[in-house]
């Protein structure tokens, strides 16, 4: 993302923080804080060095609290969605490696994350559809048959891993729901309140929280389309997103919102987070594409991430949509 340039915000210049401008033109506001970035520190964000800081002894504990989560019963494994060529990326490497903005700008967000309140959780269906409600998490579970798919993910920044999600498909929700012939997009937004979603430097500018997301309604109906709420035979830990969360493995790993508390049907393209702070580098559709570089890095290759303790990577040919294409080309022909 923009940010991971970012040093930690306590290196940025006192300049740069308190310019008024910059609490105004979010664009460069953006700008600012990358220019500020470029230093031993922000490369290393970007994977300019083998292995990145990986928790500490003292921490590990707290890591492996934060994922000790209870199981999913009797999920059935969805036989399409077994096999990606890549092992399964170990469940702490994973849960220590997490972007989610609103709990800061660094990789190690997955101590603040636990934070997330995720008690009596609803998700607000809304706008142009037939059956506008709430759902409690429970509902979502017991109306959707829970499935694992084992996926592979592609962060627009470089990096990968693959997956193993429990949920259900986005299109059983738009057959509960019944989006009516107007609704041509999907906006999804994430948890956020001020007082708990503290991530530092995200309260200087006015950026434009909640974290939303969007697809249009083909793109939700698609069969690879997926809402997560657990990983590794478990419940979703906070830093992956809890308790929902979206999956689209053939985009960028910025597409998938975390937290989602609304879903809202729309007949127009809605705002999102990340291209309303900078559209040229994070357009609406951003499927993977290794022919496409991201206008400050090429996303020929990706920095697969699979095993620990240590964070190590292998570097692997990004492929078309991710590897998905026989999925999801057609929707973009
Ligand atoms: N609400 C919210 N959702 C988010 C993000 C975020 O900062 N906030 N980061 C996105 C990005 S850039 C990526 S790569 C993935 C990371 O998911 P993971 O931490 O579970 O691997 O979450 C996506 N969803
Ligand atoms: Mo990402």
């Amino acid at each position: 993302m923009v940010l991971i340039r970012t040093p930690e915000i306590w290196n940025i210049p006192d300049s740069a923080v308190t310019a008024e401008k910059l609490y105004w033109n979010r664009r460069q506001f953006i700008k600012t804080i990358i220019g500020a970035g470029i230093g031993a520190s922000a490369m290393s964000l970007v994977g300019c060095q083998n292995k990145p800081q990986s928790a500490q002894p003292g921490e590990l504990t707290a890591l492996e609290k934060s994922l000790d989560l209870p199981e999913i019963e009797s999920v059935a494994k969805n036989p399409a969605f077994q096999k990606t060529g890549r092992p399964i990326t170990e469940a702490k490497v994973a849960g220590q490696y997490n972007n989610f903005y609103e709990f800061g700008a660094n990789k190690r967000i997955w101590l603040d994350a636990q934070n997330l309140p995720t008690k009596n959780w609803q998700v607000e269906i809304s706008g142009l559809v037939k059956n506008p409600r709430k759902y409690s998490i429970d509902e979502l579970k017991t109306e959707f048959p829970l499935e694992e798919r084992i996926y592979r993910f592609r962060c627009v920044e470089a990096w990968s891993m693959v997956l193993p999600w429990i949920g259900f498909p986005m299109k059983k929700l738009l057959a509960a729901v019944e989006p009516t012939s107007k609704a041509k997009f999907v906006s999804f937004s994430s948890f956020y309140d001020p007082e708990i979603t503290v991530g530092p430097a995200f309260h200087l500018g006015s950026l434009p929280w909640p974290y939303t997301e969007g697809l249009r309604i083909e793109e939700m109906a698609n069969d690879l389309a997926f809402f997560a709420v657990g990983l590794y035979g478990r419940d979703l830990p906070k830093q992956h997103g809890a308790p929902l969360r979206m999956v689209v493995p053939w985009k960028y790993g910025f597409k998938g919102a975390k937290s989602v508390v609304k879903i809202e049907f729309l007949d127009k393209q809605p705002a999102t987070y990340w291209n309303t702070l900078d559209s040229r580098e994070y357009p609406f559709e951003s499927n993977v594409n290794p022919s496409k570089p991201h206008p400050r890095w090429s996303q020929a290759t990706e920095r697969f991430i699979s095993t620990g303790p240590g964070l190590s990577w292998e570097i692997k040919e990004t492929l078309p949509y991710n590897g998905y294409g026989d999925y999801v080309a057609k929707l973009y022909s």
